[in-house]
């Protein structure tokens, strides 16, 4: 929070929204009053929204966390890290705290800003009618959604009317949709405009997800979710790589290269096989977005020019969100330094 009010948000001061499936404590409330002087909003997160549904089988549900963390797959055994996925996926849009806000911009734990930001990228996307903004594109981890793609395919053959013709959904299936190629917008970093969550498609699409079963059954990450929708329902213009944002989520970094590098201070050091994303290996779905063909001008959707004194958006129309789990030091005491648990830890 230091970083991201040194690099941006103390100058232009948009509310924190910190939303948590338990109570905060007081000493944790207290803490960003010193940080920052933007409003900090802090909710707790409905039941029905970080609990079972009632179609799901627990019983199924517990063995089949099992098989997972017995294949050692990350966070394989891990419940509330599935309830937080589902959320993520499906429900922050619909806090109440939210209900107030056009845009966020998510921010987790140990992540860090490694440039200046001298621009608002609220203002950015709304005056070019993007709804979906992003840092880091990468290839996702196939077992933990082995089926996903069926059902997303199951959803595309009953829902034709809601998927444009010029979408983008090459960026994750290279085979017109017969396999998912795994690529995915890496969440962790993401500045949306919620009407995208709130809208007809993305809400179908969820609720159709949730009855599938796969947040619970297999170990679904919002993050695939967020842009499978964003790729089936937004044409590319509507979807904007910041590549010039240079940003760091404990494992991978987008660094700036030439003269944006310069020009906003960049503290990382592109050339940085083992961090950096580049054009192999992980990384190669970022910039593979390039290749992504335009949108046909005459049926891209109308691009709304609005001069900053024509949109009438105050400050609070936009925000910045975190989730944030008080518990996870007494996690790491009980079950032994754990790498999400070591994570978490290091950043209290
Ligand atoms: N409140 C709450 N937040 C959680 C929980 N598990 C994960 N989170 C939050 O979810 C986000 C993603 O978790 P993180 O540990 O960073 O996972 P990763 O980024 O997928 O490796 C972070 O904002 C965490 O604080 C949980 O059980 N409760
Ligand atoms: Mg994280």
């Amino acid at each position: 929070m230091r970083e991201m009010e040194d690099i941006f948000n103390g100058r232009f001061n948009y509310p924190y929204v910190f939303l948590n499936d338990g109570p905060f404590d007081e000493n944790f409330m207290s803490m960003p009053w010193s940080l920052t002087k933007a409003t900090v909003k802090f909710g707790q997160i409905p039941q029905e929204h970080w609990s079972y549904p009632d179609w799901i089988d627990q019983e199924k549900a517990r063995e089949e966390r099992k098989k997972i963390q017995d294949n050692k797959v990350m966070y394989g055994g891990n419940e509330s890290y599935r309830h937080m996925c589902r959320f993520e996926s499906g429900f922050f849009y619909q806090h109440p705290i939210m209900q107030q806000f056009e845009m966020y911009w998510r921010l987790e734990p140990g992540i860090q800003y490694l440039c200046d930001i001298n621009y608002d990228p609220f203002l950015y996307m709304k005056q070019r009618n993007i709804k979906y903004g992003w840092t880091i594109g990468i290839y996702e981890l196939m077992s933990t959604v082995p089926t996903l793609w069926k059902s997303v395919r199951k959803f595309m053959e009953t829902h034709r009317e809601l998927i444009p013709e010029h979408n983008s959904l090459w960026w994750v299936s290279r085979d017109n949709g017969t396999t998912h190629n795994g690529c995915h917008f890496w969440s962790n970093f993401e500045i949306a405009d919620l009407s995208f969550y709130r809208g007809e498609a993305y809400s179908k699409f969820f609720d159709f997800l949730d009855h599938e079963g796969g947040f619970f059954y297999e170990r679904w990450g919002d993050a695939p979710v967020h842009s499978i929708a964003a790729a089936m329902f937004l044409q590319k213009e509507e979807v904007h790589w910041f590549e010039d944002i240079g940003y760091l989520h404990p494992g991978w970094q987008h660094c700036p290269s030439g003269d944006a590098w310069l020009k906003n201070r960049c503290t990382c050091d592109a050339s940085d096989k083992d961090k950096t994303i580049t054009n192999a290996g992980w990384g190669k779905c970022s910039h593979e977005w390039k290749l992504l063909p335009d949108t046909p001008q005459e049926i891209r959707r109308p691009i709304i020019k609005h001069t900053y004194t024509r949109i009438s958006i105050s400050h609070y129309n936009f925000v910045i969100i975190a989730i944030y789990m008080p518990f996870f030091y007494l996690v790491s005491v009980v079950h032994g330094p754990n790498l999400l648990a070591a994570k978490i830890y290091s950043y209290i």
